[in-house]
C-alpha cells in the first residue's frame, strides 16, 4: 500500500472524496480532483453551509466564499458572491483566466455569468424557514460543529505526487452583510506548497484568519513537523490568543509531500474523510478541549 494518491477533506463528505478519487484514477490532476470533489457538496441542497441551501446572512442573502490553489502555487478566489452554485469553479477561472487572484461580490458574479454560469436562487425553502425562525431572536452565535457534512476544505495528491487544494463555503449563518471568512483567503482557509504539503481549515473563520492558520501549518511542516504536529500547533496558537475558545470550533487538516496526513480540532465532533488505497473512510478527529 502507498499513501499516494490521496484525498482528504474536512467533515463527513464521502461523496465528495469519492468523486475526487475517481477523477484521480482517470489520471487527471489533483486540481481537477479538488474542483470536482468540492462541486459535489456545493450542489448538495441539504448541506446548510455551502453552495445551494447554504444558510444566509442576517438579511437573507446566501453569499459564498471559495478558493483553489494548484501545484504551481497559483491561487484564485471569489468572496461574498451570490447566485452561483459552483464558486469553486469560478475561483478556478479567476486563477486561470484573469490577471487577478480575488474577485468579490457583484464583480465575481458578473464574471461568472460572462463565462456561462447560470444565476440561481441559492436560498432554499428550508434555509429560508431557518432564517425566519432566527430573525425572531436575531442572536448571532456560531454553533460548534454545525457545519458537519457541509463546508468543505479538500486536499488531494494525484498520481504524479502533485498537490492541490480547494475550500468552499457559504460562511457562518446570519453573519453581517459583506462578511468574508477565512475559507477563500490564501494562507488562512487554504494553503498549498507543492514542495512541502497543504493545509485547509473549517470552523470560526475569524480565528483562522487572525492566526493565518493554513500557511502556518505548511511552514511548520517545512521546518520538519509532521502534519499532525503542525495542525496541533496551529490550534495551540488559537487557544493561546483566544480565552473564549470554549465557545467556538476550528478544525485543520494537512498533508505533506509523502502523503502523511494530520488533523486536529478544538472540540470533539470534528472529523475528516480520507480516500486512499481505494478506501473511503470517515475518521473522528482528536481535539484539544477534553
Ligand atoms: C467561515 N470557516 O466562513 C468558514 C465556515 C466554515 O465549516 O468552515 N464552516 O468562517
Amino acid at each position: 500500500t502507498s499513501n499516494i494518491p490521496l484525498v482528504i477533506a474536512t467533515w463527513n463528505v464521502p461523496e465528495s472524496t469519492a468523486k475526487a478519487w475517481e477523477v484521480i484514477q482517470e489520471g487527471k490532476s489533483a486540481l481537477d480532483a479538488v474542483e470536482q470533489g468540492c462541486m459535489v457538496e456545493e450542489a448538495n441542497a441539504e448541506g446548510q453551509s455551502v453552495g445551494i441551501g447554504g444558510l444566509p446572512d442576517r438579511d437573507g442573502r446566501v453569499t459564498l466564499d471559495a478558493c483553489i490553489m494548484n501545484k504551481e502555487g497559483n491561487y484564485g478566489a471569489v468572496v461574498c458572491m451570490q447566485h452561483i452554485i459552483h464558486p469553486i469553479s469560478v475561483a478556478r477561472k479567476v486563477m486561470e483566466d484573469t490577471p487577478h487572484v480575488i474577485l468579490a461580490g457583484t464583480g465575481a458574479e458578473e464574471f461568472a455569468v460572462s463565462l456561462g454560469f447560470k444565476r440561481t436562487d441559492l436560498l432554499t425553502e428550508t434555509s429560508k424557514k431557518a432564517w425566519e425562525e432566527w430573525k425572531k431572536t436575531s442572536e448571532y452565535k456560531p454553533i460548534i460543529n454545525i457545519e458537519n457534512h457541509d463546508t468543505i476544505g479538500m486536499l488531494a495528491i494525484d498520481k504524479n505526487g502533485d498537490i492541490s487544494g480547494g475550500c468552499t463555503t457559504s460562511g457562518l449563518a446570519y453573519k453581517m452583510a459583506g462578511r468574508v471568512g477565512d475559507s477563500a483567503i490564501i494562507g488562512s482557509g487554504l494553503f498549498i506548497d507543492n514542495e512541502v504539503g497543504g493545509a485547509t481549515a473549517t470552523g470560526l473563520g475569524e480565528e483562522v484568519l487572525k492566526t493565518v492558520g493554513s500557511f502556518l501549518i505548511v511552514e511548520l511542516m517545512r521546518q520538519g513537523k509532521t502534519p499532525q504536529q503542525a495542525c496541533e500547533e496551529a490550534i495551540a496558537r488559537i487557544i493561546k490568543k483566544s480565552p473564549n475558545y470554549k465557545d467556538f470550533q476550528v478544525g485543520y487538516i494537512a498533508v505533506n509531500k509523502k502523503g502523511e496526513t494530520g488533523f486536529y480540532g478544538i472540540h470533539e465532533g470534528f472529523s475528516v474523510t480520507t480516500y486512499k488505497n481505494g478506501k473511503n473512510t470517515n475518521i473522528p478527529s482528536d481535539f484539544y478541549n477534553k
